[in-house]
């Protein structure tokens, strides 16, 4: 076994340090490496152009999986343990069916335990100790390639995952750039950073049905929040996700690890930060549904999961998830094997049974994100496949940004901004 990582907490000065405690899925039983910045476009066109024509090129198919890569990848497998009937997975709030959690412990007669967190800081926090006591965490890219680095994670061994063929081959040419070789992280969904509102309350608080042009004002712009602040107002609850959204609203780099840009962004959302009336990674998903906020900048998924509570609700709640015009932030999950991880077998099971294209679409239709297994596309239901805050078109994709990894410095001034914007200070 490995030695385990000694990694210094990034976030440890604003961790939250329960994990989320307003999810919604049934309970199953010295320093930061700097990274540089990386340019995502290339990858990003690629993943627009099959999301958007319907191509069906899987990582099977992709000269960037050739047998060599793979070679190299199975020459390092993890360490095999004893046979277990265990599973521990941490993972994302709101980002599994539990049926398919069933399904697989019934088909393999492995236990899961399944524990959850609504943002990257929360797992951060405990991944990088080196005794997270979880087989399988699924982190974003932006904080992907800063984690491998400090030894967090075990390669893992494609030949035990039949299904990795299914994987969307432009999210493993995105994800390849924080983890070369995709040697560690396997793509589970990928989705966007935006907002939603409350038709009806928007509509009465603004006096008009027609949202401003650029949508992003109604919660940057003190015209709108002003108005909004009335029947409330949600940010994420977290800087990594927060700033690069009002750092693209000013027109400026959202991946900028200039500290006067940083700065900006924090100084224009203190402007508005009397309107704001919670920071919420995911108890937004339930405040939104019942109509104790009316707009809420959030998970694209997660907003779409409120609007499907509201409607099965019939509280009269009419929730619509935005995709503006100007751009959203766009990310990638992978499930990724930690260092401490004792069930490393039942780990690579449970990632080939997320991949399967069936499992992967009653996922998909679940939880209302894209998932990285391209085939599964096909089967999920269209009203979520034609919905641009799921699967984002290419015009809003031309606009919009990925979700970038940063320096530690930029990290740490990001971090520091954004716990005197929520003290108000
Ligand atoms: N409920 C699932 C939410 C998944 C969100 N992933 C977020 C990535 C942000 N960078």
């Amino acid at each position: 076994m490995p030695a385990a990582p000694t990694v210094n907490l990034l976030y440890a000065d604003s961790l939250r340090l329960t994990d989320c405690r307003r999810c919604n899925n049934p309970p199953f039983h010295k320093r930061t490496v700097p990274m540089k910045k990386i340019s995502m476009a290339a990858a990003l066109i690629g993943l627009v152009l099959t999301a958007c024509s319907g191509g069906q090129q899987t990582a099977a198919e992709s000269s960037a999986h050739s047998s060599g890569q793979q070679t190299a990848a199975e020459s390092s497998a993890p360490s095999s343990h004893t046979a277990s009937d265990k599973l521990n997975i941490y993972n994302w709030s709101d980002y599994v069916d539990p049926a398919t959690l069933e399904a697989f412990e019934k088909n393999t007669h492995i236990n899961v335990r399944y524990d959850y967190y609504d943002s990257n800081e929360a797992l951060e926090a405990k991944l990088l100790t080196g005794k997270s006591g979880y087989d399988l965490v699924a982190p974003s890219i932006a904080n992907v390639g800063r984690q491998i680095k400090a030894g967090a994670y075990q390669k893992i061994d494609k030949s035990q995952i039949p299904n990795y063929a299914n994987i969307d081959a432009d999210l493993l040419a995105m994800m390849a750039k924080v983890d070369p070789g995709n040697q560690y992280a396997v793509p589970y969904f990928w989705g966007i950073n935006t907002l939603a509102i409350n038709k009806k309350l928007v509509q009465k608080a603004l006096g008009t049905e027609q949202l401003p042009e650029n949508e992003w004002d109604l919660v940057f712009n003190p015209e709108y929040t002003k108005k909004l602040k009335s029947c409330g107002i949600s940010y994420f609850d977290s800087a990594i996700e927060q700033i690069p959204l009002a750092l693209h609203y000013l027109g400026k780099d959202p991946n900028t690890e200039n500290p006067d840009d940083i700065k900006a962004a924090v100084n224009m959302m203190k402007k508005v930060r009397p309107d704001i009336k919670r920071f919420t990674s995911s108890g937004y998903i339930d405040d939104m549904a019942a109509g104790n906020l009316c707009v809420s900048v959030g998970y694209g998924g997660d907003l779409n999961i409120a609007k499907t509570r509201a409607q099965e609700a019939k509280n009269g709640v009419e929730i619509e998830v935005l995709a503006p015009k100007s751009g959203v932030g766009i990310w990638v999950d992978s499930l990724m094997i930690p260092r401490d991880a004792q069930n490393t077998a039942n780990a690579h099971k449970y990632i080939n049974h997320t991949l399967d294209p069936e499992v992967a679409a009653q996922n998909g239709n679940f939880v209302t994100y894209a998932p990285a297994s391209r085939p599964a596309r096909a089967l999920m239901d269209e009203k979520y496949t034609g919905d641009a805050s799921i699967f984002p078109t290419k015009e809003l994709m031309d606009k919009s940004f990925i979700v970038s990894p940063k320096s530690t410095d930029a990290s740490r001034l990001s971090v520091r901004l954004w716990q005197s914007l929520k003290a108000g200070k």
